[in-house]
């Protein structure tokens, strides 16, 4: 088999990058490990920057989206019963959307469906070869049989446990990473969202994170040990902890439920440089992982994704290796930014084990400028709802 560019992952990233490049007749192979059904049932991201809904529509898949999203022109921080708005518009006329990643996915495979173009799922063992060469090969099997596809170039769209990025010698690569003393305990419920917009809460409890998917679809979150299990989580517990981290105002309104999805997610922040080794591109959180107090995972997969399909359209239309040239390096300044934000709001909005009096005075301080200072809520402002591609 041989095809022009063989995508490893069928998550946002592999799905939006194989969308762009069809509309431009570059023919893509899609390589997804687990089932299309597996893939859709992922709970993950909510907010999607202007980017992003931008590379929807340029993509052809915003219809759905277009309808059915929910425009937000800010988000809420509270601290303890403090709660102030970041209001995006006012400070820098820009919103931000809320349709969930597991939409995004279903409108991508949606969109595949209708191009015909070709995924195999259930593609077990992939490996990329001679990626250093002009001549790359990536093997996988499906039911017990081998294949091979010759390609010109490979996306590694797979995710941070994927095997792209191991594919690049461990001479040639350079990972940072820093693991997060805690993680979240997300629940999804059909219950009203308590707010009309995001709340961000900091408290002696630690953190906890308002948000929804539609009027009737909550998303709420709770910092959590590492230690915890879902199992260790009752639905009551989770409801009687996530009031006890909200002003008495928002607590008093909150509407509960049964739980429709549970998970603990870990946070960790990670970049691999080089994004490039040879004809591999590695894009998404196959190169980098971010806490998603940001909301920046999935937003970050897509700066990615604009980058690597500009610079392959460049090189089919025009023979121009100049974009797949400058890829890794125009990718990772705005990862590093991303990293920032992620980082930063992290701390500004957690409660970590080893924190001293003065870490946690130094933290509301922090808090305290963000609420009253136009500055600092401005450049929050531009982090949140993206910065320029
Ligand atoms: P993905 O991991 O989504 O997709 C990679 C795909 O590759 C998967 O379908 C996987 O099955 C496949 N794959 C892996 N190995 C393979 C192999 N060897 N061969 C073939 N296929 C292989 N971001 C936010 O912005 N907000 C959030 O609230 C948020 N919550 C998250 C919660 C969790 C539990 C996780 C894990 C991530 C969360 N993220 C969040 C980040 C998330 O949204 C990612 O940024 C986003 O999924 C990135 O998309 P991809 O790069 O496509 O990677
Ligand atoms: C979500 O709705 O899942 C969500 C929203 C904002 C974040 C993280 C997660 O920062």
């Amino acid at each position: 088999m041989r095809t022009q560019v063989v995508i490893v992952g069928g998550g946002p990233s592999g799905l939006l990058l194989g969308q762009l490049l069809a509309l431009k007749g570059i023919e893509t192979v899609i390589l997804e490990r687990k089932t299309r059904d597996y893939v859709l049932s992922r709970i993950r991201a909510g907010i999607l920057e202007t980017g992003l809904v931008n590379l929807m529509r340029k993509a052809g898949v915003a219809e759905r989206m277009d309808r059915e999203c929910i425009v937000h022109d800010g988000t809420y921080i509270s601290y303890e019963n403090e709660l102030f708005s970041i209001n995006f518009k006012e400070l820098i006329d820009q919103s931000v959307v809320v349709y969930g990643q597991t939409e995004v996915t279903r409108d991508l495979y949606d969109a595949r469906d209708q191009i015909g173009a070709k995924t195999v799922f259930e593609a077990e063992g992939v490996q990329i070869l001679d990626a250093d060469s002009n001549a790359p090969l990536v093997t996988y099997c499906v039911n017990g049989v081998q294949y091979t596809i010759a390609c010109d170039f490979i996306a590694g769209c797979d995710g941070f446990r994927g095997v792209s990025r191991k594919t690049i010698p461990e001479t040639v690569r350079q990972e940072f990473e820093k693991v997060f003393p805690f993680g979240w305990l997300g629940i999804l419920s059909e219950t009203p969202p308590v707010h009309d917009e995001l709340i961000y809460a900091n408290s002696e409890r630690g953190f906890a994170l308002c948000s929804l998917r539609n009027e009737n679809l909550s998303r709420y979150y709770v910092q959590c040990p590492l230690t915890d299990t879902v199992e260790g989580w009752s639905d009551d517990a989770f409801w009687d902890e996530l009031r006890s981290r909200l002003p008495q105002s928002i607590a008093e309104k909150i509407v509960t439920g049964p739980s429709i999805e549970k998970s603990i997610a870990p946070l960790r922040s990670f970049v691999s440089e080089p994004m490039r080794w040879g004809r591999l591109f590695l894009c998404g959180d196959a190169a980098h992982i971010v806490p998603p107090t940001g909301a920046k995972g999935l937003n970050t997969a897509a700066s990615d994704v604009h980058y690597l399909s500009e610079a392959l359209i460049q090189y089919y239309e025009h023979s121009d290796e100049q974009g797949i040239d400058s890829y890794s390096e125009m990718a990772l300044a705005r990862v590093w930014k991303a990293e920032r934000f992620s980082w930063a709001t992290t701390n500004l909005l957690h409660r970590f084990p080893d924190q001293s009096g003065f870490d946690l005075k130094m933290q509301r301080a922090e808090i305290e400028s963000l609420h009253h200072n136009k500055a600092a809520q401005k450049w929050f402002a531009q982090n949140y709802v993206g910065l320029p591609y």
